[in-house]
């Protein structure tokens, strides 16, 4: 790249001015692009040979935003705002040339031009909510203005990438090019030029927004029926607040409005979480004894041992990916139901319009169900997905050893078990590894890659590959009880017990944690999942609540009773037998009941998960405590804007978290004695994040 500076080109096409950005990765805005940007227009604008200006963007996209990495630094030079300036008051046309995605500030610049267009695959969107931002260069503007209120209401609230068709009808883009897009876009340049075309100023247009101004209601509406998917979050709001602006004040007040909200926003712990979240989950995938280039196995074919909800699950993810899978159960009627779960879940996709019957037919098309495990010998890939007993897995790795051909990858989707012991059932341990989906498998996108002491490490890289492939966050972690996820989980549900017997409600807790931001509460979720979950259905001396409970029928929402009562729609409510049943229980274990305050609820449930997660760190279980943040936000609903167990404990303050974790060893025992990581941290004032 030439001309203007190192990322920033600027060449004539005959009367056409090109400037071109090549900032690899994604073209951010960073402050190199945005000073040769600035440099490029002001040439252009004041070259009088030039009759018409094409911004376009070499490698995979588009500009594809603000440069995230620079927010929270003092920034220099020009800003988006001062470019958009040059670009609209251009007195000659300026035409975006876009393809991959013109993302958050790269729409932005591109609703500056005057026209826009695109390659067919192109896709476009406002995902600033995304990292709990509104835009902040005008795009809660320009946008309502070309698609309408309610439908930049959607856009800037789901950060969702419009596809090129959908963008065009819309009115975002206005020419789809076919073939080569530099060519289009000087072609049309040319045309505008010939014919005389006015020069399109996004904000001079309100039109779009009378709709809202007749009808003011829409906000109010959008806010109520959006109220559950935006709880706890602080950009939502803040981009609904922005759009209103654009309807009731002018374009300037209402620029400087957005300009405020993005501030206040940028300079906020959420949208600090929601960072750390997105740059988190690219660093997972880095891991530094298995380099980019590691060689990876080709995965054609997969093998699923086991047709039950998590087989199924599991077997979907490759479908959906066009991969072939051949399922095996020992007997017919596993899999038949199994077959009819995986085929009722996409005839619900069609239903909803997400897939098409020609979709289905070839998912569908792609499963082979079969009773003969022998028919796995010629799949690159085979998931264990049986029952989480040792022996039964260790018996199937034996079988899968005596027919997978070699080379093939021997997975096992165990949720806590020993991988090592799983893999000395073989005789190829270097090709054993753990693939932890989470249920339901077909949805949720975390991917634990648990890696055995023996694991290959191009076994390693073909699972992380693989893992992206299919849609899914993988996260690669060490073998160990439970791994990441579930051992931080084994802490919180340790205290949550303890916390019942000596006195807290159990609603309680499950407001103080729901409130907090997960999905759910501890014990709602019991009741979801079912409080058997796990249990010997034979016991007959129950030895704890949730025993004596089973013991009462009470197994959750599936009898209609667990730890709460529900009605015949599912409605919970509070169960005052269940609290007779807790009273007794601690007064028989000669536990004192006391009030217990929400604070403590939430301390005792959360600092134990952080204390763990250092231990983690210091056994290597985890590359990184932001690979611990990504399994606890992306598999068990930790919320996002508060950025994951490991970055939220920085926000509180190792030093106030030790101490409370001393303060609690004292009153209950060594479940909180600190992990000599979090000491030795706090002694030398550091964070996970210097690690
Ligand atoms: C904004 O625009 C604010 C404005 O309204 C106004 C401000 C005043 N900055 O995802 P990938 C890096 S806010 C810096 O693996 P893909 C990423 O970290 C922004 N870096 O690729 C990774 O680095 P590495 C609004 C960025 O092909 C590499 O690029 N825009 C940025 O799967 C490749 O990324 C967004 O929120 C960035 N903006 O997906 C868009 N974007 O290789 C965010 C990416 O070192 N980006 N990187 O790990 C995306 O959604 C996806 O990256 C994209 C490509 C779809 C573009």
């Amino acid at each position: 790249m030439a001309s203007i500076n190192e990322v920033i080109d600027l060449s004539p096409k005959g009367d056409i001015a090109v400037v071109s950005v090549n900032s690899p990765p994604v073209n951010a805005l960073s402050a190199k692009v945005r000073e040769g940007l600035y440099k490029a227009f002001v040439s252009a604008n004041a070259d009088t040979s030039v009759r018409a200006i094409v911004v376009i963007c070499e490698g995979r996209t588009f500009i594809a935003g603000a440069d995230i990495s620079e927010f929270g630094k003092p920034s220099a030079g020009p800003t988006i705002r001062d470019i958009q300036d040059l670009l609209e008051a251009a007195p000659k046309p300026v035409i975006a040339a876009i393809h991959g995605t013109a993302l958050g500030g790269g729409l932005e610049v591109a609703l500056a031009a005057h026209y826009r267009v695109a390659t067919k695959s192109a896709k476009a969107g406002l995902p600033e909510v995304n990292i709990g931002l509104v835009p902040g260069a005008g795009g809660t503007q320009r946008l309502p203005r070309i698609v309408g209120v309610e439908t930049a209401l959607d856009l800037v609230t789901s950060g969702r990438h419009v596809p090129a068709q959908e963008a065009q009808r819309m009115g975002l883009f206005d020419h789809l090019v076919d073939g080569d897009l530099r060519e289009g876009a000087i072609a049309f340049a040319s045309s505008v030029v010939a014919e005389g075309k006015p020069l399109l100023r996004i904000r001079d247009n309100n039109e779009k927004l009378d709709a809202a101004k007749i009808f003011p209601e829409i906000f109010a509406e959008f806010r109520k029926a959006n109220a559950k998917r935006f709880r706890g979050f602080d950009a939502p709001e803040a981009n609904i607040q922005a759009i209103e602006a654009a309807v009731n004040e002018s374009f300037e007040v209402a620029m400087e409005i957005e300009r405020g909200l993005f501030r206040k926003l940028v300079a906020g712990t959420q949208s600090g979480a929601q960072r750390h979240v997105f740059f988190a989950e690219r660093q997972a995938s880095k891991i530094p004894e298995v380099p980019e280039d590691t060689p990876t196995r080709p995965i054609r074919k997969v093998g699923i041992v086991g047709a039950g909800t998590m087989g199924g699950g599991i077997a979907m993810n490759f479908l959906n990916a066009g991969l072939p899978v051949i399922i095996v159960e020992a007997d017919q009627g596993a899999l038949d139901r199994g077959t009819a779960t995986i085929q009722r879940n996409y005839e619900s996709s069609l239903s909803k319009g997400k897939l098409s019957p020609s979709d289905v037919a070839a998912r569908m098309g792609l499963l082979t169900p079969s009773l003969q495990f022998d028919e796995l010998a010629d799949c690159d890939l085979v998931i264990e997905a049986v029952f989480e007993r040792m022996d039964i897995k260790k018996e199937v790795f034996e079988k899968l050893d005596g027919i997978a051909k070699p080379g093939a990858i021997l997975a096992s989707n165990t949720s806590y078990l020993d991988l090592d012991e799983i893999a000395a059932a073989t005789s190829r341990p270097q090709d054993v590894i753990g693939l932890h989906f989470f249920s339901p498998a077909n949805v949720m996108t975390l991917l634990e890659v648990v890696r055995g002491s023996a694991t290959a490490k191009d076994a390693i890289a073909s699972a992380m590959t693989l893992g992206k492939k299919i849609g899914k966050v993988p996260v690669l972690v060490g073998n160990c009880h439970g791994f990441v996820g579930n051992r931080l989980l084994a802490q919180r549900q340790r205290e949550v017990q303890k916390l019942l017997l000596e006195g807290a409600k159990l609603w309680d807790i499950d407001r103080v944690i729901y409130d907090f931001g997960m999905p759910m509460g501890p014990f709602a979720m019991n009741d979801l999942a079912g409080i058997d979950l796990g249990l010997d259905p034979n016991n007959k001396t129950p030895n704890s609540v949730r025993e004596l409970l089973v013991h009462l029928g009470r197994r959750g929402q599936k009898t209609g009773a667990g730890y709460y009562d529900y009605d015949g729609n599912r409605n919970r409510s509070n169960s005052e037998l269940v609290e007779q049943v807790v009273r007794d229980f601690a007064a028989q274990r000669g536990i004192a009941q006391r009030e217990i305050s929400d604070e403590e609820i939430l301390e005792r449930c959360l600092y134990p998960m952080v204390n763990e997660g250092a231990k983690i760190l210091e056994e290597g279980i985890a590359l990184r405590a932001s690979d611990i943040d990504v399994v606890w936000v992306k598999g068990y609903g930790w919320p996002v804007y508060r950025g994951g167990p490991m970055h939220w404990a920085e926000l509180v303050g190792l030093k106030r978290i030790l101490d409370r974790l001393r303060e609690l060893q004292k009153i209950h025992g060594d479940d909180f004695k600190p992990a000599p990581l979090l000491e030795r941290l706090v002694a030398e004032g550091r964070g996970f994040k210097t690690l």
